[in-house]
């Protein structure tokens, strides 16, 4: 087993925390490419550094911590949702970190460690990762905007002092990273560890209804184009339709909505929001944006609208290797017998996309009440630490 410092992991977790640190108890408001991402990407590469890896930013502000040679690659990401936890990714990349230090420490195996840039998608669906597989076209990502408009090619900008080249792949035997399970199973069941069978795949894109901006006061209700109503009549009609479609397990969202001009006197003259749908078939991913698509249009056409599609972003479902995750399954067992289970992920992570590049698997401990994605997310620092342990040990194995 690789002597890994738990307390030094834990340390370095709490100071990541602190780029970007908000909110009541443990919140992170630390947006891909906003400077406290990229203090934390600097301070991370620092911290490489320090461990005897060699610290390279690629053309979109991945920061990788290489050593030289074949090695395994561990991480995630470090850019927080616009409201998050201190750990969602941070705690893939300060275990990756700990345990490729460890492995210089005591001749252990060769580690190398990253951390993805926006895997939040701020621009999209776990951006970095997707663009360093082949998954996304730098072009297609550079025209993708934020919710205040400012496009991706743009963003990156604010790193182009730091940026290097694309990361060679082949470098790579394979792909760890351990994340917080974001749902409530494992926390419910007082289980420490799940070792990840398969990750959902993911459809996301922007929907524009376009009506007719007028007073509102004076314009009578049957004379209204008003865009909100369009989209409150499609999320009813999707809500419908969606019945005989989708499985226990597919979730949609309408997150973030725009209407212009967005007051209170004024009809909406065009709501413009995000419309993403997850689930492990592709057929039914398939199924869904049909749905999505016709509703959005009859929609249009019956209330007199305008209707655009932005680009449709997405990721496939992909199982995890199963040497991998066998390493991970007989770790769990020495570590936490009885306390582990198998599971899906129903959050996307960057795993998804290195799975094209390399053999990629992934392991979670428990959220504290199911809950990420918020100020309140948190786990217990005993399963942190589980978590780094049963890690440590599958890369310590040799047979990863
Ligand atoms: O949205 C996701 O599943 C991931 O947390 N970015
Ligand atoms: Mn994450
Ligand atoms: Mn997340």
């Amino acid at each position: 087993m690789l002597k890994v410092k738990p307390e030094r992991f834990l340390d370095d977790l709490h100071h990541l925390r602190s780029f970007g640190a908000a909110g009541v108890g443990k919140g992170v408001v630390r947006p891909a490419y906003s400077p406290p991402d990229i203090a934390a990407r600097q301070w991370l590469a620092e911290r490489m550094a320090e461990a005897g890896l060699r610290p390279q930013f690629d053309p979109v502000g991945s920061l990788f911590g290489l050593v030289d040679g074949p090695s395994l690659l561990l991480g995630s990401h470090s850019d927080s949702q616009p409201e998050g936890g201190w750990l969602d990714g941070a705690l893939g990349v300060i275990a990756g970190l700990e345990i490729a230090r460890a492995a210089r420490e005591t001749g252990g195996p060769p580690v190398s460690v990253v951390s993805f840039q926006d895997e939040e998608g701020r621009f999209g669906v776990t951006t970095g990762s997707a663009i360093w597989s082949g998954n996304l076209a730098l072009e297609v990502a550079d025209r993708q905007t934020d919710r205040m408009g400012v496009s991706f090619a743009e963003a990156r900008a604010a790193m182009a002092h730091l940026a290097g080249k694309f990361v060679d792949p082949s470098q790579f035997s394979g792909f760890m990273e351990l994340h917080i399970e974001q749902g409530p199973w494992l926390s419910e069941a007082k289980e420490a560890v799940g070792i990840v069978t398969d990750i959902v795949g993911i459809r996301d894109m922007r929907i524009t209804f376009d009506g007719e901006q007028n007073h509102a006061g004076t314009t009578p209700m049957h004379r209204r184009r008003d865009a909100f109503q369009g989209l409150a009549r499609f999320n009813a009609l999707i809500n419908e339709r969606f019945r005989n479609v989708v499985s226990p397990q597919t979730v949609w969202t309408i997150g973030h909505v725009a209407l212009h001009p967005d007051a209170h006197s004024i009809v909406p003259g065009r709501a413009t929001f995000s419309m993403q749908w997850r689930d492990g078939d592709t057929e039914r991913l398939s199924r869904m944006e049909t749905v999505i698509r016709d509703a959005a249009e009859e929609v249009a056409s019956a209330a007199g609208l305008g209707l655009s599609f932005g680009d449709m972003l997405g990721l496939e479902p992909v199982p995890m290797d199963a040497r991998l995750r066998a390493a991970l399954c007989e770790s769990a067992d020495t570590v936490a017998p009885g306390r582990w289970r198998q599971m899906q992920s129903g959050a996307l992570h960057d795993a998804t996309n290195v799975a094209r590049l390399m053999p990629a698997a992934m392991l979670f401990v428990p959220s504290i009440n199911g809950i990420s994605h918020a100020f309140a997310e948190d786990t217990d620092e005993a399963d942190l630490v589980t978590g780094l342990m049963v890690l440590a040990g599958a890369v310590g194995r040799g047979s990863v």
